[in-house]
């Protein structure tokens, strides 16, 4: 009994010692300022929606650490206990009511337990209700190209830049590209997603964005940057051969940059015709 004991303790600081070791892993690359080698964690996170998405992940890590030592505590007790040394002829006991009736009922109960705070988190990042601002995102093969209905309606492409131009300017090397997205800071940012073709997928991880663009459908999420400050993603949906050279870059300026920035947008793509439903609106609206 005493053995036990001892043993339950030790379980129970196994668990507190592996969680806070996991805790400041990933603190540690959540606090760095860019990407690092040997880097663990995501990059760090600059939107609410990120936020909770990362202390949902502490909530889950922490649920996880504790079901597996539960797990290998249990195993390591009959294989301790039952061994063929101490234990010659095996029991015949094949069935035990309240065993199984809570070994189907408790994890049923931890899934429960999981899903509340899951589903709460998706219907907060699935849209918003006050937007400043709306940007359309519309992914091609093999680049995505952007539209500012609130700002006068420009629209322009975003081409990946060469690897010998990245390499030669100091820029990031099939991360940056031609024509950044640029956005205010603290600003709420409705995102409306399409595709024109395959599908693909618009994968900002310090915003906490990804969302499928799918032709012939709009999806939504949405973004309220706290630091400004350029941040990558990728297309993250296999969408052919160059699925892999159409990044995004989001340079998040203050207002007062963003203003003077979409003024001049306004004029430099000013014959790029807007499509869809950003066309609609601006041809309602004369
Ligand atoms: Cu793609």
């Amino acid at each position: 009994m005493q053995l036990i004991r001892r043993s339950g303790k030790l379980l129970g600081s196994a668990v507190a010692f592996a969680n806070a070791a996991l805790m400041m892993l990933w603190m540690q690359a959540a606090s760095a300022a860019e990407r690092n080698d040997w880097q663990i964690g995501p990059v760090p996170g600059v939107t609410p929606v990120r936020e909770r998405i990362d202390s949902f992940h502490h909530e889950l890590m922490i649920i996880i650490t504790i079901i597996t030592l539960f797990v290998m505590g249990l195993l390591a007790y009959v294989m301790i206990k039952f061994r063929a040394k101490v234990h010659p002829v095996a029991t015949k006991t094949t069935h035990n009511t309240l065993l199984e009736v809570v070994w189907t009922a408790l994890p049923v109960l931890i899934l429960v337990a999981v899903a509340i705070p899951s589903f709460k988190l998706l219907y907060y990042e699935d849209r918003t209700q006050h937007a400043d601002m709306t940007l359309k995102v519309t992914g091609h093969q093999w680049y995505w190209s952007y539209e500012y209905p609130d700002q006068g309606g420009f629209a322009f492409d975003s081409n990946m830049i060469p690897e010998e131009q990245a390499v030669k300017e100091h820029k990031e090397r099939l991360l940056d590209v031609d024509n950044p997205v640029v956005v205010p800071v603290g600003s709420v940012i409705r995102v409306l997603i399409t595709g024109t073709d395959v599908m693909h997928s618009w994968f900002l991880p310090a915003a906490g964005v990804q969302e499928y663009a799918v032709i012939g459908r709009t999806n939504e999420s949405w973004m309220q940057f706290t630091k400004e400050g350029t941040y990558y993603g990728e297309c993250n949906q296999i969408c052919g051969v160059n699925h892999p050279f159409m990044p995004i870059a989001v340079k998040v300026v203050s207002k007062a940059d963003f203003d003077s920035w979409a003024a001049d947008a306004k004029k430099k793509f000013a014959t790029n015709e807007p499509t869809g439903e950003t066309a609609l609106r601006l041809a309602a609206a004369q």
